[in-house]
């Protein structure tokens, strides 16, 4: 249930309005939602592995795995249960509390399904949360999904509708939207959101914000990435956002979606330090760890144990018993565990 000072009836020039404001305005203004709602210093840490690679049948402009560009990714067939077994196990002891399968399909069959169904058991063994991301998905389909014990499912929406046309044209936005009302329907978390600087224009970073936000329930958890250029893709040249745009948007999901996770998502490989610190300040309070995510570089866990370090930052831990890499590097102490969430406190 959403709480009465949670909003999904955003108007379009309320969202333009908080784009426009002084940035110290608005930095202020989300992380005193922020803060709220939430520890301002503990983040959410997921990992990543894609257990189908490439050969996509979808023509998503910024993907790596779609099978329509020339690309230069490592093409993979389904991954066996052991090899995804062994890789979660690497990224709980490294800290991570939630690890997140992805599929490049544009939906699964049923046979597929099964098997990411015993890949969702296993990981759910080890004690971690878990999340796929496997393309669309029919009402049977998530309902077997959380049946499953699957915690999150993955499905962004992108960018505004006005915009998505230009990005991908073998799939629509209501197919998109259908599959979040089919997760949401299931009972299963809903993580959606979108990638920035693929060439769109601010009111189109609204109107994806809006969409988001305006959704019956507001995802628990929306991943922002900024686009990394892939060499081969149609969006390989397009020019670069100015990080400041970059910040805003995270000020604006917050501000929009108050109790939601925020993560900052992919292309903080090409991001400085300061750049993610401001967006921790604006209200993420999420990422994904690990050196890849899916099949591009994500900063090296040394150096996000390093960064969590300066900034005083903690990892939210699901379970106490788990050996944390991440937080042991940082000088943390486990704390007592208080019923499924648990969080590491560095002292
Ligand atoms: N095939 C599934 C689907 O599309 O729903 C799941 C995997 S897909 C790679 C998950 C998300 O990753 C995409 O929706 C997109 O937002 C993000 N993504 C893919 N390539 C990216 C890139 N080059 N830069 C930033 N984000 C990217
Ligand atoms: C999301 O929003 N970003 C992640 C996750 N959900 C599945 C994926 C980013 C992919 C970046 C390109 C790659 O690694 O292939
Ligand atoms: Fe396929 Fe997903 Fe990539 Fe689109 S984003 S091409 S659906 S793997």
């Amino acid at each position: 249930m959403q709480s009465e000072t949670m909003r999904n009836d955003w108007k379009k020039h309320e969202v333009l309005d908080l784009y426009q404001l002084p940035f110290n305005d608005l930095l202020y203004l989300a992380h005193r939602i922020f803060r709220e709602n939430h520890d301002p210093n503990k983040v959410q840490v997921s990992t990543l592995l894609s257990v189908k690679t490439g050969s996509c049948s979808e023509d998503c402009a910024y993907c790596p795995q779609s099978g329509h560009y020339d690309t230069e990714i490592e093409k993979e067939r389904l991954l066996s249960l052991d090899e995804v077994k062994q890789n979660a196990e690497t990224a709980r002891e490294a800290g991570a509390s939630r690890f997140c399968m992805g599929a490049a399909w544009r939906n699964p069959s049923d046979k597929n399904l099964d098997q990411v169904i015993k890949m969702i058991e296993i990981v759910k063994d080890l004690g971690m949360e878990t999340c796929v991301t496997i393309g669309m998905l029919t009402e049977p389909q998530a309902q077997k999904l959380k049946i499953a014990g699957l915690d999150y499912y993955n499905h962004n929406l992108d960018t505004s509708p006005e915009f998505y046309g230009s990005v991908i044209t073998t799939r629509t936005y209501q197919d998109r939207l259908d599959t979040l009302e089919h997760v949401r329907n299931s009972g299963i978390n809903v993580c959606s959101g979108g990638i920035l600087g693929m060439g769109e224009s601010r009111e189109d970073r609204a109107g994806l914000l809006l969409q988001l936000a305006n959704l019956p329930q507001h995802p628990e958890s929306v991943p922002i990435n900024m686009l990394i250029k892939i060499k081969g893709t149609p969006l390989e040249n397009v020019d670069d956002l100015d990080p400041f745009e970059f910040i805003r948007t995270i000020a604006i999901a917050r501000i929009l979606m108050p109790k939601t996770y925020v993560r900052l998502s992919a292309g903080r490989e090409e991001m400085n330090e300061q750049t993610q610190a401001l967006c921790f300040f604006a209200g993420a309070n999420s990422i994904f760890y690990g050196e890849t995510l899916l099949t591009a570089k994500n900063p090296a866990t040394e150096k996000d144990r390093a960064l969590f370090n300066k900034l005083g930052i903690e990892a939210d831990k699901v379970n106490s018993t788990l050996s944390t890499e991440l937080n042991r590097d940082i000088g943390s102490t486990v704390a007592p565990e208080h019923g499924h969430e648990q969080t590491v406190v560095i002292n």
